[in-house]
């Protein structure tokens, strides 16, 4: 019987967001990172799962962070075989700078399921239920707009595109500009931005290049939300695109779609360590720390559940 995995990856992800709290607004990003990563790592040791790290932070010569092939949890015998998306703090600048949006995330797949690719940059375009089935990711943005504005029984005047605000950017915001579409800039989290094309009240669309894992993450928590997602992956260097063609088994300029990106039965879970549109951020009082996190299943039978959890300060 597959294992609910759901609470696991509440306490997961709310432990490493309370572990991150303190380093909010402090100006080192790093050790906001650094903190999140031990707590989580800390935390998996007792899940019973046999769990890899399919994508994540980076690879082994990189870390301490969550690697790419690192091993989490028990790994009893007879434990489930689980793959392992991981983002430990997505925003780790926002988080740096007392702003909106950072939040700590994790997703469970079945073996196999998620794109097990290097930490590289990677092309996306992220739609709500309302739009999926519809986005071409070669077609460039404006083919794009008509397509969701179409679908979703609106003008292109009347939508939104989320797109992360870098100065390699220019063209495609230029684009959207003059396709008459509202543009919104984020300065970091195309994670939740991605995930929040699903939710009223965000964006129609995200557009743009930022990190592969966010793009795997964003997939699985799409799934669970009924939305959509295509990425390229963007390689930086000639070695970068080896690495994923060693990792992928395909080339470098591959579209993946959807179900290529999350697989199986998916578990995402993400707590909120800064406030954002989503979630709370960890509010501290005198004896306990209480963070709010979301979870979601990929089993359309299950909706997305928020959970609260409280920490007792030591
Ligand atoms: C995005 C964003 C992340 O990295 O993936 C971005 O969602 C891409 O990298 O929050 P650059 O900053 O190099 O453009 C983050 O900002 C940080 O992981």
């Amino acid at each position: 019987m597959e294992r609910d995995l759901t609470l696991d990856a509440v306490r997961i992800v709310a432990t490493a967001a309370a572990a991150a709290a303190p380093w909010r607004g402090k100006g080192d990003k790093n050790a906001a990172d650094d903190a999140a990563v031990t707590a989580m790592r800390d935390a998996f040791r007792t899940v019973p799962i046999s769990g890899t790290v399919r994508i994540g932070e980076g690879e082994m010569d990189e870390a301490p962070m969550l690697y790419i092939g690192e091993r989490l949890g028990t790994w009893d015998p007879g434990t489930p075989t689980v793959d392992i998306a991981v983002d430990p703090l997505e925003g780790t600048a926002l988080c740096a700078r007392g702003a909106p949006g950072a939040v700590t995330t994790v997703a469970f797949a079945e073996r196999g399921w998620f794109l097990h690719a290097p930490d590289v940059y990677m092309e996306k375009i992220a739609v709500g239920p309302a739009a999926r089935g519809v986005i071409d990711i070669r077609k460039g943005a404006t083919w794009n707009l008509s397509a969701i504005a179409e679908a979703k029984r609106v003008a292109v005047g009347d939508l939104g595109a989320v797109i992360l605000n870098r100065p390699r950017h220019a063209a495609l915001i230029a684009e959207v500009h003059r396709a008459g579409a509202r543009v919104e800039l984020i300065s970091d989290g195309d994670l939740m931005a991605a995930a929040t094309t699903a939710l009223s009240g965000g964006c129609d669309v995200l557009f743009g290049i930022g990190g592969a894992p966010e793009g795997v993450l964003a997939a699985a928590a799409l799934r669970c939300l009924g939305g959509d997602i295509q990425g390229v992956l963007r390689p930086e260097t000639p070695e970068q695109a080896a690495r994923i063609e060693a990792m992928t088994g395909h080339s470098a300029d591959r579209v993946y779609g959807l179900f290529d990106l999350a697989a199986g039965n998916i578990t995402f879970a993400a707590a909120g360590v800064t406030r954002g549109p989503l979630l709370r951020g960890v509010r501290v009082s005198t004896l306990v720390v209480e963070v709010q996190s979301i979870v979601m299943r990929s089993s359309p039978s299950e909706p997305p559940r928020t959970e609260r959890m409280s920490f007792l300060l030591p």
